[in-house]
């Protein structure tokens, strides 16, 4: 058995690259991580906690999933396994090619003492701007420990849903749209503290976690 399907995803990404397609169609970020075991860390999950999957869908992006056939919203990402050990030449390709096939900010994470894939893609994708998520607490410094010269911007273990925030900051330089999003964002999260702590204070204690608890 031979890497076939590694092979075609490398063509797929350089074809793309060389496609030309116009901005607007193509993905506005691309999230990266170093293996599917990575996903609920990355995307958010039920049992966990929300990601950056969670996130740019709540502030109306869209998973793009057909480079050639765009969805409806004006704002897309899109998702791919990318193994900086395994998979060094797809790696390679994929940071390489990011700013031709139309990429913006790319989102990297990765798990293991060796967390290499956000550090390299920044390096690689210079100077796309690369958000690196350490997915445990042993990867964070082997995500943030970068030499002077080759910058990586990451956020705090397991904060995916915090990365999918700064990527849309920096889109939101850009676009008015986004911006108000993100504002109405931030006044939601602002009034749910007002929420939670009058309603903390007036059913009192017990009363407010036999609620929380069922
Ligand atoms: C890292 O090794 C990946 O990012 C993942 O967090 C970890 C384990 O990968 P699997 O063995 O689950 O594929 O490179």
């Amino acid at each position: 058995m031979g890497t076939e399907n590694l092979d075609a995803l490398i063509d797929r990404l350089e074809r793309q690259a060389e496609s030309d397609r116009p901005n607007a169609e193509t993905p506005d970020i691309g999230i990266i991580m170093g293996s599917d075991s990575d996903l609920d860390v990355m995307a958010g999950s039920e049992e966990g906690r929300p990601g950056a999957y969670d996130c740019l869908t709540e502030l109306g992006f869209e998973e793009q999933t057909d480079y050639e056939s765009p969805p409806d919203s004006e704002f897309t990402f899109e998702t791919y396994v990318v193994s900086a050990h395994r998979t060094p030449e797809l790696m390679y390709t994929y940071a390489e090619t990011a700013a031709e096939r139309g990429i913006d900010v790319i989102i990297a994470g990765a798990g293991g003492k060796s967390a290499d894939l956000p550090n390299m893609t920044a390096s690689i994708a210079y100077p796309l701007p690369v958000i690196g998520v350490p997915v445990q607490e042993k990867s964070l410094q082997s995500v943030i420990g970068m030499p002077q010269g080759a910058p990586i911007v990451a956020v705090d273990a397991g904060k995916s849903f915090n990365a999918a925030l700064s990527a849309t900051q920096i889109l939101a330089r850009e676009h008015a749209e986004l911006r108000e999003r993100l504002e109405t964002y931030h006044e939601e999260l602002k009034d749910g503290v007002g929420t939670v702590s009058t309603e903390l204070h007036d059913m009192g204690t017990p009363a407010f976690k036999q609620r929380r608890d069922g």
